[in-house]
């Protein structure tokens, strides 16, 4: 397969002002130059052959240009004009960047690392709402972590049960709850139910020691309908909604910001982003997701446990995704990276020691999993946190908390 070297520009001086820069990993046999060139062409103005109805006018505004190629990195740079916000938005920006180029049979594997966009086009987007500093100011929480729970099972529990288990760790002092990605609106639990249970459940908290605490209601679901589901659970009394952002799509997120009636914050969950992030050789990595998120408007994303949870992922990928939610290279608020995943205190001080303290710190199976109970969980867990920030170590503070003690006898310490 011959591909055209007119899309090799090679050291080529580009603004990153008027073009899409992203960065591929690639694998191939082809050679760097020729696949590069496969990727450019396929994702602008080329396909497999040369064709008649290309001319030198489209070709020289509209080709993407391969920039760099350095080892098995590939630099390629769109036009801006090959993108289409209005019409088209999020959907049609990954088509170009990670569109048909990761099926071309000429390459072994493709991976979509990075991605910046031109100011124009970043200022299309609103980014959060409330991000990082809107949570900690509805929280009343400035500078520890956000402390949170996963309402576990996952599924089964009745609406009085869920709100009893958020009762419970919000007595324990967590600041936040949320639904489980597979909870929507099941017989066992129907949504409408949910959300006014564990409103007044949170309100109770308050009413009873006047600790603040958000939980966020699972509304994914079909496009057309979810901006309706956000409404009626706010007027309900939701106090957070949850967004799961791969299966939805990144319009869901962007239509849920957008939309003048919302004005919940937005936690977006990743449900099966593993799928397409987990492979080093193909894919797209989560730091691109989470610049997009970003854009379209998440309030607080997952993006891993640095290494130290339950689900795949390294410090050093994890930085990369931090860096996307809380960099300043966009004009947007900073976004919560929420780290979640096996997550139980006897994790906090080492996540702590490698993430900071500007993250919110996510488990389910590590507080409803304590011998205690949930109120207790909740407490360990913040025990935990607490500790972590004042930089007492875990070993020492369990000498005076029975609840965290309690915990890492069950758990151990990372
Ligand atoms: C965690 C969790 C989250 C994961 C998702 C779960 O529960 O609810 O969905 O954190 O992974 O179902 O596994 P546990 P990630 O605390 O019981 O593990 O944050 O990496 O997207
Ligand atoms: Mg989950």
């Amino acid at each position: 397969m011959e591909y055209s070297n007119k899309y090799l520009h090679i050291g080529e001086e580009i603004d990153p002002d008027d073009y899409v820069i992203c960065k591929y990993k690639i694998s191939t046999d082809l050679g760097m130059d020729k696949a590069a060139a496969a990727i450019a062409a396929e994702q602008s103005t080329g396909t497999w052959t040369g064709i008649s109805t290309l001319n030198e006018k489209i070709f020289e505004l509209y080709s993407g240009r391969v920039t760099a190629i350095e080892g098995d990195i590939a630099t390629i740079a769109y036009p801006k004009e090959d993108f289409s916000l209005d019409i088209g938005g999020i959907p049609q920006v990954l088509s170009v960047i990670s569109g048909n180029l990761f099926g071309l049979d000429a390459l072994k594997g493709v991976r979509l690392e990075d991605v910046t966009f031109p100011k124009s086009m970043l200022n299309d987007f609103l980014g959060p709402r409330f991000g990082s500093e809107g949570l900690r100011e509805v929280l009343k929480r400035p500078a520890k972590p956000l402390v949170g729970t996963i309402v576990k099972p996952k599924i089964g529990l009745s609406p009085k049960e869920t709100a009893n288990y958020i009762y419970e760790a919000g007595m324990g002092g967590l600041t936040n709850g949320k639904d489980d990605e597979t909870l929507s609106n099941q017989k066992f639990c129907p949504m409408e139910d949910r959300v006014v249970a564990v409103a007044e459940a949170i309100d109770r908290v308050k009413e009873e020691t006047g600790h603040i605490m958000i939980h966020a209601i699972n509304v994914s679901t079909d496009g057309h309908k979810i901006v309706e589901v956000a409404e009626k659970v706010q007027e309900l009394g939701a106090s957070e909604i949850m967004v799961d952002v791969i299966t939805c799509g990144f319009a869901a997120v962007q239509a849920l910001r957008e939309d003048p009636s919302i004005k919940l914050p937005i936690h977006v969950h990743r449900t099966m982003h593993g799928a397409i992030t987990k492979n080093k050789d193909l894919g797209v990595s989560m730091n691109v997701f989470a610049k997009l998120v970003r854009m379209c408007g998440g309030d607080a994303l997952h993006i891993g446990t640095f290494g130290v949870g339950k689900m795949t992922g390294s410090a050093t990928e994890d930085f990369a995704n931090q860096r996307a939610c809380i960099g300043d290279d966009v004009p947007y608020k900073t976004m919560l990276p929420v780290c979640s995943g096996g997550m139980h205190p006897g994790l906090v001080e080492k996540l702590v020691e490698i993430a900071g303290t500007n993250i919110q710190i996510q488990a389910g199976g590590g507080v409803a999993g304590h011998p205690g109970g949930v109120r207790k969980g909740a407490m360990a867990l913040v025990q935990a946190v607490d500790a972590a920030y004042e930089k007492i170590p875990a070993e020492t503070y369990r000498k005076t908390h029975t609840e965290l003690d309690e915990a890492l006898t069950k758990w151990g310490s990372a």
